[in-house]
Parts: C-alpha cells; sequence; structure tokens
C-alpha cells in the first residue's frame, strides 16, 4: 500500500521533474536574421516547461495576440519583457506568440510562435521514430499443455475402467 502511493507521488511528480528549459534560438539567442518557426519546429513544448529568451540592448520581447504575431503588429503586447534575460514559464496548452517590438525586427524573424501540449516533453512529435515491430508470437505452446491434460484423462479413463472390472 506505501509502495503503491510511492510509485503514485513519483508519477504525480514527473512531469515537473522533466520540465525542460527551452534556450529560444538556441547559441544565437532572441536575435534577427534567425529562423524561430523552424527552431520552434524542433521543439516539443510542454506545461512547466519554461523559455529563456537572451538578447543584446536593441531587442526586447513582447507577449502579443495571434494576429499581431502574424502582421507583426507591436503596441498591443499582453506583456513586455526586457533587460536581455528573461525565462517565460509556460503554464497551460495553447499557443503563445511573441515578436521583438523594435521597429523592423519582427519581419527580420524575430517572432515566435509556441504551442504547448499537454504531456511531458520526452518524446518531440516531429520525430519519426516508430518503436520496432514487436516480435512474432512464439509458436503455439498450447498443444503440449493439451497433450499432457489428455495422457492425464486418458490415464484417469484407463483406471476408471481397470477399477470397474475389479470391483
Ligand atoms: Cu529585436
Amino acid at each position: 500500500m506505501a509502495m503503491a502511493a510511492a510509485l503514485l507521488l513519483l508519477l504525480l511528480a514527473a512531469p515537473a521533474v522533466y520540465a525542460v528549459q527551452h534556450t529560444v534560438g538556441g547559441s544565437t539567442g532572441w536575435n534577427t536574421g534567425y529562423n524561430y518557426v523552424t527552431w520552434a519546429a524542433g521543439q516539443s513544448f510542454a506545461v512547466g516547461d519554461t523559455l529563456l529568451f537572451t538578447y543584446g540592448p536593441t531587442h526586447s520581447l513582447d507577449l502579443v495576440g495571434q494576429s499581431d504575431y502574424t502582421n507583426c503588429a507591436t503596441g498591443n503586447a499582453l506583456s513586455t519583457y526586457s533587460g536581455g534575460s528573461n525565462i517565460i514559464t509556460l503554464n497551460t496548452t495553447g499557443t503563445v506568440y511573441f515578436l521583438c517590438p523594435t521597429p523592423g525586427h519582427c519581419g527580420q524573424g524575430m517572432k515566435l510562435a509556441v504551442t504547448v501540449g499537454s504531456g511531458p516533453s520526452t518524446s518531440p512529435p516531429g520525430t519519426t521514430n516508430s518503436p520496432p515491430p514487436p516480435p512474432p508470437p512464439p509458436p503455439s505452446s498450447a498443444s503440449p499443455s493439451i497433450g499432457i491434460n489428455r495422457l492425464i484423462l486418458g490415464l484417469t479413463l484407463g483406471l476408471g475402467l481397470v477399477l470397474a472390472f475389479m470391483g
């Protein structure tokens, strides 16, 4: 019982244990001339994961709505971040949108859409690794036991007949 409770606690704690911090743009960070669409496509985001944005003084970071993201529109930010380093926690499933509000930078690639799934980010949906096919079932293992059962049945009947004749 205590063991089961401990296992359950471990399962509940697992998503937090495996939360991933995604460094936006990898070694490039948050900058112009980088394709964040491609970057995001290579990542798998889960609730509890964090995004780390690092950038120079000419940049900053806005959380925006989808249409602002699509149109590179600034001025309607839902949240604004600055200072050169921000860690954003992905609290809910769905898609969140970011852009750099410095004029022209969004058009130079500084826009990011992150779609957050519900599971832990251990198996990116983009990968095509399928599990190996299961091994073929072993040749019928039922027949030997059926044979033994028939043998036992035969012996029992035979014994019964012998006993009947003797009686
Ligand atoms: Cu910028």
